[in-house]
């Protein structure tokens, strides 16, 4: 060993042994997104990560690896599950085949409006569903608006039911989403998102669903320029937190964590909707075809898809509660 590799082996001997001790030292907690660095989702938990490091002196902070650095929504569910990755945002959609309560926010035609939603999920109601991912290994913190999702595709555009018939259409990896396509009369094809503009592209599929800024940033407006206003669903995004990483903190730290996860979501909602007007006039300039269609006809098709995920009575007490909220 020369005297400068043994000063180094030192330096990170004596570096482990202070990661060791971690409670006493600042933590850089990792988060993950699928996003790229200008959405929405990406930038609040960027701007949590400043709330927390202000309320905690520089202690604790966030950084986001965003664009599917740390794999696909899948991946990092069970790395934050396994305590790997302390937090990750995620689409609720992700969470639908984990734990039940996340079924209720994506049911479809189930939000009368954006207002509605956000009153709901800033209720009561909204930490009650937020709390039914603990027992499966999640700190839920927060929700994030995803706006509505609608219907789009590559060759010929959706402008009845009976258009839609048949066609294969790419869903989220949830159960529940398959349903709800299939009560469209689509053939659902559940994918990664990081797939989605490839399948569009191929043929594998001959469509999918996004809100605006989406269907926007994946480019996949320019694979599927038609899209058709269903609206069918206003499934919010989700700030999970890894329970194993949560249970080494003090009170005081987790209760700083949910302060900041909750003081973002005002922050992302004046992004989130900012954004949504500027993606929809990208993607008509882009050559996106904007179709009105009649909802109720698609809403009316939902029966089989509420009768199968709201069997349980404290989903359908959730479902209730929201109804309520005025
Ligand atoms: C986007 C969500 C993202 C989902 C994606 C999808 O922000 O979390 O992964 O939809 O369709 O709107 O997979």
């Amino acid at each position: 060993m020369t005297p400068r590799s043994r000063l180094l082996a030192a330096v990170a001997a004596v570096t482990a042994l202070a990661a060791l001790a971690a409670p006493a030292q600042a933590t850089e907690f990792r988060s993950a997104d699928i996003h790229p660095d200008d959405y929405p989702t990406v930038m609040a938990v960027r701007h949590m990560s400043e709330t927390l490091s202000k309320a905690t002196n520089g202690k604790h902070s966030i950084k986001v690896y965003a664009k599917s650095a740390l794999g696909n929504e899948k991946d990092t569910i069970e790395q934050t599950k396994l305590g790997a990755l302390a937090m990750t945002r995620v689409n609720i959609a992700a969470m639908n085949n984990i734990c039940d309560e996340t079924i209720v926010p994506t049911m479809p035609f189930l939000f009368r409006s954006t207002d509605h939603m956000r009153k709901a999920l800033d209720s009561a109601i909204g930490d009650d569903i937020l709390k039914g991912c603990e027992a499966q290994g999640f700190i839920g913190l927060a929700f994030y608006d995803s706006g509505a999702r609608s219907i789009y595709t590559a060759k010929k555009p959706v402008r009845t039911l009976a258009d839609i018939k048949g066609m294969k259409i790419r869903v989220q990896q949830s159960d529940l989403w398959v349903s709800l396509l299939e009560a469209m009369g689509a053939n659902a094809t559940p994918m990664p998102f990081g797939e989605v503009y490839t399948a569009l592209k191929t043929g594998l599929v001959d469509g999918a669903e996004n809100n605006y800024p989406s269907y926007e940033s994946s480019r996949q407006f320019e694979v599927a320029k038609y899209y058709s206003k269903t609206e069918h669903s206003m499934a919010p995004e989700m700030l999970l937190f890894s329970k194993r990483v949560w249970d080494t903190l003090s009170p005081d730290e987790q209760k700083a964590i949910r302060a900041a996860a909750k003081e973002s979501v005002g922050y992302m909602r004046k992004l989130w909707d900012e954004r949504e007007a500027k993606s929809l006039a990208a993607v008509k300039a882009g050559g996106a075809e904007i179709i009105e269609v009649d909802k109720t006809a698609f809403r009316n098709q939902m029966k089989p898809v509420y009768n199968k995920f709201l069997r349980e009575p404290k989903l359908l007490e959730l479902v209730k509660r929201i109804n309520e909220v005025q």
